[in-house]
């Protein structure tokens, strides 16, 4: 346990037992269940305790992005509650609450689905026969395997993967730990391939800030209106729903963008329930609308975007001033290097300054009197006009995405996303009369056509200005990463094998084969993740990647669906059960996670895991620092240092806020991460996300533009057999699969529900509440119909990440296409019909 002195109580936590007499335990609600009331009491007791009790600044790190600080309560070595705790460095307003998962931790840590010691399968795959077996045989079965494995098939068929099961920085999403050892036998890491299409079509053109960024939500009073695009904030992002209702007290409006009426756009001033997968035909419509009207901020467009540059109509790329033969100058520059953390999809941003050297070549531009000259030399650059250069007819960037745009007047833009023609016009007046924030979730990117929905909503900031200033932003909440950790930490060494995708896994598996050469993959290493639950088309997961695999071991402290098929399981420590500091968060603060008890059972955290495989495999100095010392490397740099926090100074103040002086606000004074520093929504060089060789379509990629999704419309290949488009929602009472086997919020949550509109319901002789098969190809799933008048006619809704056994048959994964887009490269979980029939089977 820590030493570590509280700043509250300026005792040493070890010995800091409240003198307070507990006043809790008789705080009555009423009528609500027994949980609620037993809940709020805990709620209340808050920070009093008892003579026995101690206290622990714990993280709640789960992947519901909120890292909300709490009171770990420790009686007799045992967590007896959790309660909110302060933030000591949040600037810019009241943030400490937890919700009803924050406030039921203890049911997770000592619930009956622990994993308490290792496992071997001794029944099929999945049976659900095991046999328990000691650390010791664990180890040495384990690395006999993988040695034997490597032996035959290369080092490359050893692989690891993890989920977002914690936002640990050196045991969790962004941690360099596994890779220390990981890269030490050249094992092949696969990425999972989620949340990143949104990401890809606004980085492409402002650049990477890192994965997820906008103005922080103290910031949205500032606006005049807040557009969500595909979120929902309320059951999603729950610790920002307060920043939202603070901002419509003080008069923001609100404008909720979902097909469905979600609990926020209930809430809405303006609720749009547009068609699924048609953002990117609304935004266009919208900047039809300023286009037309002519409400565009030029300036901006000519000060701090592309829309000047001129476009060659053979390559397709920016005229250079070196084709007009102007020498391209080579300079130095200091850059903060921001790159995510190799084995991280959160994006935890790395940063080191360094010196690079950068060749200039300017894009060439028209100037007022006509010449073509540089864009950062031009007095006034034209928006639109056409240039010959030697033959070859050059446009604007800006008359190359007007011309887009024209596809998209209101009354056609209507026909596709199914918004009104009136309404579009008015949301595109709402738009321009900024400031404006607009904040994109991942409804959207959750088709194969997300990268442009994202890229088109971008794009409209370009065209109104509104970007990078209190109450403008065009961003996605709400991950928000701590820039300047230290991704590198002793012992590690360059990976060998470059990082798959997981959605390239099935087939690799199915051909052994990668970009065309040899790449068996035998074992696979799971950790901090339940692909089974939570990764598209289950049984296609089953069969060609579990079906391909010699050897499966999964590390987790939770029975999951995808523990369930290992071969060996190993028991993982909770986070209260081990040391860490969060630098991924809502509130971008670095927060101390501490440790309260010890790993319960035989359990043991991730590190040590990894330090139990190093030395079996041969390698016993390798991961030999502690864990201090690795927290230490990790968050003592240079650059953290200049903001003066370090981990010390982190474990003395709990929480440092990682931009002391205001709310943060990206792109301030239109400072762009892109290779001109302007907005470059005429996407030059278009690339993929992973690069396996898949061929896309280089002429679509410059401009936004609404395309079909894969499945999810009306019309698509599936449609004469499936007319329900599916949609999940984030579930209220779990993180995805966490808190699945919770037994205080099953009360609340019994089973499965989907819902759907009655007018689909009545078609289809179902009832509300009765049990309905919901199916496609790919697979089935039995859940209890929910009527609900608020998910528009044609779509479906369930909430996520049931585990198998609490289903009467099926999953929902098993509905989800593992179709994707080859530039986004991200699973599409929407982008699915389906039909839905009475269900009599009991
Ligand atoms: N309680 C809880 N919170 C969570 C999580 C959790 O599991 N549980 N998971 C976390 C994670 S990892 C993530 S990535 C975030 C996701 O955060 P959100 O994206 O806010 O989560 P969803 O509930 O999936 O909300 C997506 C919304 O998009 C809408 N939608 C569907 N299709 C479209 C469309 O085509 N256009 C538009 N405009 N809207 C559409 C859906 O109806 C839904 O309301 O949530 C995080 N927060
Ligand atoms: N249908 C549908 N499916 C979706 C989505 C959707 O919108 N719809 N959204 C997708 C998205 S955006 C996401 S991010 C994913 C999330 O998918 P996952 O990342 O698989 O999410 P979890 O279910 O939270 O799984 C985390 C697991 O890690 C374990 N764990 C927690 N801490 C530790 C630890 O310290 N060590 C070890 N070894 N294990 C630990 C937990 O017990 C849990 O089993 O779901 C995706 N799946
Ligand atoms: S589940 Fe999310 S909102 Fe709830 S306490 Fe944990 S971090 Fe906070
Ligand atoms: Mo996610």
């Amino acid at each position: 346990m820590s030493e570590t002195k509280s700043p509250h109580a300026g005792l040493t936590r070890r010995s800091f037992l409240k003198t307070t007499g507990l006043a809790a335990g008789t705080v009555a609600v009423a009528g609500t269940t027994p949980t609620l009331q037993a809940l709020a009491a805990d709620y209340e007791a808050g920070q009093k305790a008892t003579d026995e009790e101690q206290i622990f600044c714990g993280v709640c790190r789960g992947n519901c992005s909120g890292t909300c600080k709490l009171n770990i309560h420790v009686r007799d070595n045992k967590v007896v509650k959790t309660s909110k705790r302060k933030f000591n460095s949040y600037p810019n307003g009241e943030i400490d609450r937890i919700c009803l998962r924050g406030l039921s931790h203890p049911y997770n840590i000592y619930g009956p689905n622990r994993v308490q010691y290792p496992m071997r399968r001794v029944g099929e795959r999945g049976s659900g026969e095991w046999e328990r077996i000691s650390w010791d045989e664990a180890l040495n079965e384990i690395s006999e395997r993988w040695q034997k494995i490597r032996e035959e098939y290369g080092d490359q068929a050893i692989a690891y993967t993890r989920g977002s099961g914690n936002m640990g920085t050196i045991s969790g999403v962004a941690s360099p730990m596994f890779n220390v050892f990981f890269n030490k036998i050249n094992a092949t890491q696969i990425k999972i391939a989620r949340d990143q299409a949104n990401t890809r079509g606004i980085n492409r053109v402002v650049g990477n800030l890192g994965d997820w960024v906008l103005n922080d939500p103290s910031d949205f009073k500032n606006s005049k209106t807040l557009f969500v695009w595909g979120a929902n904030i309320t059951d999603a992002q729950m610790h920002d729903w307060h920043f939202i209702v603070e901002a419509q007290e003080t008069g923001t409006k609100l404008v909720v963008i979902d097909p469905v009426l979600t609990q926020l756009a209930a809430k809405a001033d303006k609720w749009v329930p547009v068609r699924p997968a048609t953002d990117a035909a609304l935004a266009l419509s919208m900047m039809y609308v300023m286009v037309n009207e002519d409400l565009v901020n030029k300036p901006f467009l000519k000060q701090h975007t592309c829309a000047p540059f001129l476009v060659r109509s053979d390559t397709g790329k920016f005229l250079r001033m070196s084709d007009l033969g102007v020498e391209p100058q080579v300079v130095e520059t200091q850059r903060d290097q921001v790159s995510s953390a190799s084995s991280s999809n959160k994006g935890a941003a790395v940063g080191q300054s360094s010196t690079v050297t950068k060749t200039i070549d300017q894009p060439a531009v028209l100037d007022s009197d006509g010449k073509a000259v540089g864009a950062d030399e031009a007095a006034d650059p034209l928006l639109n006009g056409t240039y010959d250069f030697n033959g070859i007819a050059c446009r604007t960037a800006y008359d190359l995405l007007v011309e887009d745009i024209m596809d998209y007047a209101p009354e056609a833009a209507s026909e596709i996303c199914d918004v009104p023609a009136d309404t579009i016009v008015e949301l595109a007046h709402m738009a321009i009369d900024g400031p404006c924030i607009h904040r994109l979730g991942w409804g959207s990117n959750s088709y194969t056509n997300g990268v442009h929905a994202a890229h088109a909503n971008i794009t409209m900031a370009a065209l109104t200005g509104q970007i990078g200033y209190s109450g403008a932003g065009t961003g996605i909440g709400d991950f928000k990463p701590c820039w300047g950790i230290n991704a590198l930490v002793k012992g590690m060494t360059a990976a060998k094998y470059p990082m798959i995708s997981a959605l390239f896994l099935p087939e690799i598996m199915r051909t052994g084969k990668y970009k065309g050469k040899d790449y068996p993959i035998k074992s696979l290493y799971i950790y901090s993740g339940n692909p089974i639950c939570n990764q598209v088309n289950t049984n296609e997961y089953l069969r060609d990647i579990v079906g391909n695999l010699d050897f499966l071991v999964v590390a987790d402290y939770t029975f999951t669906d995808t523990v369930k098929y290992a071969d060996i399981v190993l028991p993982a420590a909770h986070w209260f059960e081990q040391q860490d500091v969060v630098a991924i968060s809502a509130t971008q603060c670095f927060i101390y996670s501490e440790k309260a008890i010890e790993p319960l059972y035989e359990s043991k955290s991730d590190i040590d895991i990894l330090r139990l495989f190093a030395e079996k495999m041969g390698h016993p100095d390798l991961l030999s620092l502690t864990d201090d010392e690795y927290m230490a490397q990790v968050i003592d740099t240079p650059s953290l240092a200049k903001l003066g926090i370090t981990w010390e100074n982190i474990k003395e103040n709990e929480d440092m806020y990682w931009y002391p002086d205001k709310p943060w606000i990206p792109w301030e004074n239109a400072q762009f991460k892109t290779d001109s520093g302007r907005m470059e929504f005429y996407v030059e060089n278009p690339t993929v996300q992973f690069d396996m060789g898949q061929e896309f379509d280089v002429d679509r990629e410059h401009l936004p533009h609404y395309f079909d999704p894969a499945e999810a419309y009306e019309g698509s290949p599936e449609w004469s057999k499936y007319k329900l488009i599916l949609l999940s929602e984030r579930p209220r009472f779990r993180v995805h699969s966490m808190w699945s086997d919770n037994q205080y919020l099953r009360e609340l949550d019994p089973e499965p529900t989907i819902k759907m509109n009655p007018v689909d319901a009545r078609e289809r002789g179902i009832a509300d509440g009765s049990y309905v098969e919901v199916f496609n190809d790919r697979g089935h799933c039995v859940a209890k119909a929910v009527l609900n008048e608020g998910i528009r006619p044609g779509c479906t809704v369930y909430p996520k990440s049931w585990q198998q056994n609490q289903f009467k048959a099926g999953s929902w994964s098993e509905l989800l296409t593992s179709v994707y887009d080859p530039v986004g490269v991200n699973e599409s979980y929407f982008d699915n019909l389906v039909e839905v029939r009475v269900w009599n089977e009991g």
